[in-house]
């Protein structure tokens, strides 16, 4: 297997109607609620500055779409549960990124983004029974992970999976500020999008 040029990520295009991204042939696709750390994640991954990163939530406000390889595309999404924003803009994100995810027959992975200290929210725990329901590949990923002390790292991941239905070691434990985990999620993702 050639790993995925990961660390060779182009800005592709930005788009707020899903049905005007072109196809590929394999994907991988960002979702979690807005300042989970989607955008820090998929720069950390790819060793790169490029998607738009901020403390203030709803900075990414597109679909944005970014090369990876030869028909390989990682996809940064807006969050959910944002609060604030102009309402009229804050409605449409959900048929914009649900009609993203709905849209991509190459869509090989949909991390989608807990955070690791507060836990899965009400909206995170619906989005994850959406994208079961949808039959899309999902994994689930706990971000911030260095806001956990070390010695709770473990209980609280314990915990977090819990909530999720899942067992520790199914939830992939990383921080994209630490670099913690990352490796493990990297070698993943090229393996999905090079199957
Ligand atoms: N401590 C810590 N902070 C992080 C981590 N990842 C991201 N952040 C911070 O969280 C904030 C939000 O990060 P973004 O990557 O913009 O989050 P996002 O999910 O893309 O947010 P939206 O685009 O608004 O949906 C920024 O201040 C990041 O620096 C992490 O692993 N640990
Ligand atoms: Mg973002």
């Amino acid at each position: 297997m050639s790993p995925l040029p990961l660390a060779d990520m182009k800005f592709l295009l930005s788009a707020e109607d899903p049905a005007r991204i072109g196809p590929c042939a394999a994907e991988a696709a960002f979702v979690g609620r807005s300042n989970v750390g989607k955008s820090s994640l998929l720069n950390a991954l790819c060793r790169m500055t490029m998607a738009r990163v901020s403390g203030t939530p709803g900075c990414t406000r597109t679909i944005n779409v970014f090369q990876v390889g030869r028909e390989r595309w990682l996809v940064d999404l807006p969050g959910y549960g944002f609060a604030s924003g102009p309402r009229a803009q804050r409605e449409g994100w959900g048929p914009m990124i649900e009609g993203y995810l709905t849209g991509r027959p190459g869509l090989r992975m949909v991390c989608a983004l807990v955070d690791a200290k507060v836990g899965p929210t009400k909206l995170d725990l619906m989005m994850l029974e959406w994208l079961k329901a949808a039959g899309l590949p999902w994994r689930a990923v706990a971000n911030k992970a260095d806001q956990v002390k070390p010695s709770r790292a473990q209980a609280r991941r314990r915990d977090v999976a819990q909530v999720l239905g899942l067992k520790p070691e199914e939830l992939a434990w990383v921080s994209a500020k630490a670099g913690l985990g990352l490796a493990g999620l990297r070698a993943e993702l090229a393996a999905r999008l090079d199957s």
